[in-house]
């Protein structure tokens, strides 16, 4: 079993652990077609169900008959908020603290809303239902637009009191939903007042959808013999679902097995419950056979968990110098028909209160009003944690706002400002702890790599050709420097329903040196199974290739709070390393007694315990791991298990900094991307090529929604974007080249040091786009113009300034 002619590189290589690119072990079955998703399950006997929705935004219902519906072949029954009533089960409590109908009971209040759920043979007898359900609506009038919803005398939820308070405090309004406030108020006001320049705007962050690839849905099976219920299903928190399943159904928890097999894509879409789920249940539990419900596209983009849609109105203060004194923001943000936001608890307004971003600014002040209206529900962290890209968005427009009034490089503007690498960790004026950074050495590095000087060079000379009538193109450079806090989060300030928000992982060593570990978390693509792998590999010094890592089942895997919100990484790698930990600890006392020395006496070393001044004298991890199965070791239980329930004492702070370089066509409102520079800061990074496809993927989305992505609504509440004809899901052919680079600032609280990288992209390649844009018209007057910046809304911005001629 001795393998000491082998270097010591040769070891540390052979383990593909930290810092390695190992290839994605998941992609084999992936690229071969051999996934296993929820839709690719097929039970005996199982029934097949589809809603019947509302085509109206808000009205009432005044009957549903079912009766033609049941006549159709197939159609083996109807259910209706009726039918749920006696079960309590017609409404159901949501993640934000509000509840929500689960089949229309009297009303409906967005369009596509679940009405009755058709429960039939397969999918098309169950569609066939769905057309003959005849439902009698008598239309109420229509609230869209936040700032109306809150002045008008239409009552949306006639369900809660007014006078009552909601979930998060008093509501001023019966379409008001809560005021969520941090920060200082009085003394930002005072700064406000007395500062040298303030720059005021509204940014509106539209309403977008996360659209996964592969949309909701669950197969629940209720075995009636022995009182199990088996949910699979595209959820990114299988635990939770299970928890929340338990409390609403009765049902005991060990009777509830929850799966998430195979996810093609979250991107948050799948933190929330849905009727859909419910329903399932419940047609299982009636007809005592598994029941099926997938969503269509439609069905997905029109009412499963939205993201953004805030209203963001900013006043920021500095001196003429350019030092920032202060950030004041309120915010209105539609929440839709019901409070279904996914948050932790205490935080309605999700991590908002980042918004002082990566800047160094001493007084500000947020408030936020949430607002029911005639839209979907379930505000969610579409590739975010929680917000935060709202929030990165506005401060990195504000920044941009300010260089205009100062008239100052936008740059220079940044690098005065940011917090610097020795006032770390950092406490920010909303609230946060910012706990490690050097977004100096990340922004240099970044201007530098794109030689921004000679970018600002060529703009001037463009601006000039452009005025003298040699070209119709203008040029923009897109800067931003975000700062995420992702890895929620701290038990004490952050839970869902209830739940704690910690992580686990628990490991198994089999006797022959190859392990099985498994987790709370729940990939959706992101490679989970190749990178935890990789800690534990460093960690206990068996070779990833020898480490399964499995995730989803809740009758296997502790219990997690899921996988959204770049959590993974700060929070279950917390826990897979410090249950590697353990497994060195126990493996430490039996080598020392395999090699006769004391503990102490020897020390770890990449695969091996050795003793301590004579290298030749070692064990390694294989010979240990099979001694603890197959001596008896005295003082020690045999075996080698371990696990860690991780409760991360802060969250991570992950930044970047991006450039866009972006060339606009006047005429058109074409736009070409010439250059997009992408440096992350995510810590100690664990597999560089996953982050390299994190980034990638998601600048893609970013694009997207910059650039055209949108879920729009008419007056009249009719959803205009419900496919992928009108909703831009970018291919290969919209998508620019990437260059990608990193610096390394590790976390000082992670036992790894890594931080969270998934989310990042996101959250700052959107505010890069939008600057590009911005900062292309700036020249010509532009100050802000409102997302998606798609073809349409760019010519019209060059027409408002006149550069039709
Ligand atoms: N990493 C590394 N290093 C570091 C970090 C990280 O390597 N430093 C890696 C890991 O391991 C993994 C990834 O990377 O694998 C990621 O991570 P993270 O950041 O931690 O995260 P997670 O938790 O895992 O995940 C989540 C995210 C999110 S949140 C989202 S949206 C998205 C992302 O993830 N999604 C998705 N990405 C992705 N990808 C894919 N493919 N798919 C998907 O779906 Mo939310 O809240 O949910 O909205």
């Amino acid at each position: 079993m001795k393998d000491d002619v082998t270097t010591r590189e040769a070891r540390i290589d052979g383990l593909q652990g930290l810092g390695c690119k190992r290839k994605r072990v998941e992609d084999a079955r992936f690229t071969q077609g051999k996934g296993n998703y929820v839709d690719d399950l097929t039970l005996d006997g199982m029934l097949a169900g589809d809603f019947v929705r509302s085509p109206y935004a808000h009205a009432r219902v005044t009957s549903i008959d079912t009766e033609a519906a049941l006549q159709i072949p197939g159609v083996l029954a109807v259910l209706t908020a009726k039918d749920l009533e006696p079960l309590g089960l017609h409404w159901m409590p949501t993640l934000a603290g509000d509840k929500q109908m689960v089949l229309a009971d009297g009303k409906v209040l967005y369009q596509g809303q679940e009405v009755a759920f058709v429960v039939a043979e397969d999918r098309f007898a169950a569609a066939d239902g769905v057309e003959a359900v005849m439902v009698d609506y008598e239309e109420l009038p229509v609230l869209i637009d936040p700032f109306e919803s809150l002045t008008s005398d239409v009552v949306l939820r006639e369900d809660l009191d007014p006078t009552v308070d909601g979930a998060h405090g008093p509501r001023k309004h019966p379409n008001h939903i809560f005021t969520w406030e941090a920060g200082d108020q009085a003394a930002t006001e005072q700064v406000l007042a007395e500062a040298d320049v303030v720059a005021e705007e509204m940014i509106y962050y539209h309403r977008t959808h996360p659209c996964p690839l592969e949309t909701c849905g669950c197969v629940a099976s209720m075995d009636k013999v022995n009182g199990k219920l088996t949910l699979w299903g595209t959820f990114q928190a299988p635990h939770a679902i299970r928890t929340v399943i338990s409390l609403i159904s009765g049902i005991e928890e060990h009777n509830i097995r929850v799966i998430s097999p195979d996810i093609g894509g979250g991107f948050g879409n799948k933190v929330g419950a849905y009727p859909g789920y419910v329903c399932s249940v419940v047609a299982s539990i009636v007809m005592g056979k598994p029941v099926k419900w997938i969503e269509d596209r439609m069905d997905n983009l029109m009412t499963t968990a939205f993201a953004r849609d805030y209203h963001m109105q900013g006043k920021i203060a500095a001196t003429k110098e350019g030092k920032i004194t202060g950030l004041w923001c309120h915010t209105t943000a539609d929440h839709g028909g019901f409070d279904a936001c996914a948050d932790p608890t205490k935080f309605p307004a999700g991590f908002m209160n980042i918004c002082t971003g990566s800047y160094d600014i001493p007084t500000a002040y947020l408030a936020v009003d949430g607002v029911y209206t005639n839209k979907a529900p379930g505000g969610v962290a579409y590739r975010c944690s929680f917000r935060v890209t709202e929030a990165a968005y506005f401060i990195e427009r504000m920044i941009e706002v300010l260089a205009i009034e100062l008239n100052m490089d936008a740059a220079e503007l940044r690098r005065i400002n940011f917090i610097k690498a020795d006032q770390f960790p950092y406490q920010s004026a909303l609230g946060w702890e910012y706990d490690s950074g050097d977004y100096h050495t990340a922004w240099d590095k970044a201007l530098k790599a794109v030689d921004y000087d000679g970018l600002r060079a060529e703009q001037t000379q463009r601006v000039a050709d452009f005025k003298a009538g040699k070209t119709r193109k203008l040029l923009g450079i897109g800067l931003t420097h975000f700062t995420e806090i992702v890895g929620a989060g701290p038990v004490k300030n952050c839970d869902i329903l209830g739940l704690g928000m910690f992580d686990s992982c628990e490991i198994r060593i089999h006797p022959t040196g190859s392990a099985l570990a498994r987790l709370g978390t729940i990939s959706q693509g992101q490679g989970h199974a190749t990178t935890f792998a990789q800690i534990l590999a460093t960690e206990i010094g068996l070779p990833a290739d020898s480490i399964t890592i499995e995730e989803g089942d809740t009758d296997t895997a502790p219990y997690g709070l899921g996988t959204y919100g770049s959590r993974s990484t700060p929070v279950a790698g917390a826990a897979t390393a410090m249950a590697g930990r353990k497994i060195r600890a126990k493996a430490q006392m039996i080598a020392a007694y395999l090699l006769e020395v004391h503990d102490n006496d020897v020390e770890f070393d990449v695969d091996r315990f050795m003793v301590k001044g004579a290298p030749e004298r070692f064990k390694t991890m294989k010979e240990i791991a099979f001694a603890a199965y197959n001596q008896a070791i005295p003082g020690l239980e045999p075996g080698l298990e371990a696990v860690s329930y991780y409760d991360p004492p802060n969250m991570t702070y992950p930044f970047g900094a991006y450039i866009c370089v972006m060339e606009l066509d006047v005429d058109t409102g074409e736009h070409e991307i010439r250059q997009f520079y992408a440096l992350d800061d995510c810590g100690t990074r664990i597999n560089p090529m996953i982050i390299e496809g994190q980034v990638h993927g998601g600048l893609t989305e970013a694009l997207a929604i910059a650039m055209g992505q949108e879920i729009a609504y008419d007056d009249m509440g009719n959803v205009k974007t419900a496919t992928l004809m009108d909703f831009f899901l970018p291919t290969a052919v919209e998508t620019p080249h990437y260059t990608t680079d990193h610096t390394v600032t590790p976390s000082p609280h992670h036992p790894i040091g890594a931080k969270g990288v998934g989310e990042s992209p996101n959250v700052g390649g959107v505010p890069a786009f939008s600057n590009a844009v911005h900062d292309a018209f700036r020249a010509f007057g532009l100050r802000q113009a409102h997302m998606p910046h798609d073809h349409w809304r760019v010519w019209k911005i060059a027409k408002d300034l006149g550069l039709h001629g």
